[in-house]
């Protein structure tokens, strides 16, 4: 059996991933899961999300790192038997996400490398969308931005440098690459987006599945 694709959206925060994300999903729908990091559901995930909404909830940035990649572990088996089982997953967040992040905390000395460590070994992306908003502040404006930790305007700049910074590390970036597309989203509707996003995951499902995976 032909396995499935696992698309990946990532993007600073309100740029859309999840609008787009739920809309892919419904388009390759019922062939398909949708899996959102954080997955504040599990154990782990209630503790992220506490540390996310309550700011008096303290932890070390390395214990709050590891949460995230354990985040990840958790539902790392249930996402190769999806695959392999020929469902496309659509992910929204992941690795690329739980680095950029973590490494953009200056002062806690967790550079790429050792952001990286953890989340060796999990399953990476056949297609890697980066949703990109060239005017940080256009994405303050959208709404409920700055409830959480991070939703300031300077730690999402630090954010999207560090995203760079690990597409280049990972993904060769700015080199061509199969995997890495860069979508400018700025002033964009959520339907051209949806439609480009589409396009691109129509052409991948055309070409022959890789057959296996690849690890970070
Ligand atoms: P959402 O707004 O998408 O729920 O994300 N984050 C996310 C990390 O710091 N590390 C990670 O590994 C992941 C997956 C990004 C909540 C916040 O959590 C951050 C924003």
């Amino acid at each position: 059996m032909k396995r499935g694709l696992l698309i990946l959206i990532e993007g600073l925060d309100r740029t859309g991933k999840t609008t787009q994300t739920t809309l892919l999903f419904e388009k390759l729908k019922p062939n398909a899961k949708l899996i959102k990091f954080p997955d504040r559901t599990t154990c782990i995930g209630q503790l992220i999300d506490k540390y996310l909404t309550e700011n008096d909830f303290e932890l070390p940035d390395q214990s709050v790192h590891l949460l995230f990649s354990a985040n990840r572990w958790e539902l790392s088996q249930e996402l190769q038997r999806y695959l392999l089982a020929g469902k496309h997953v659509v992910m929204d967040r992941y690795v690329y996400s739980g680095i950029a992040y973590s490494s953009a905390k200056e002062t806690s000395g967790m550079d790429l490398e050792w952001c990286l460590r953890p989340d060796k070994g999990l399953i990476k992306p056949d297609l890697l969308f980066f949703l990109l908003n060239e005017d940080p502040s256009d994405t303050s404006s959208r709404r409920g931005f700055g409830n959480e930790r991070y939703e300031t305007l300077q730690f999402q700049d630090k954010v999207k440098d560090q995203f760079f910074n690990v597409f280049r590390a990972l993904e060769n970036y700015p080199k061509p690459n199969d995997r890495l597309r860069v979508l400018n989203v700025a002033n964009c509707s959520i339907e051209k987006v949806a439609q480009e996003i589409w396009s691109i995951v129509q052409e991948k499902l055309a070409k022959e599945p890789p057959s296996e995976f690849t690890f970070f």
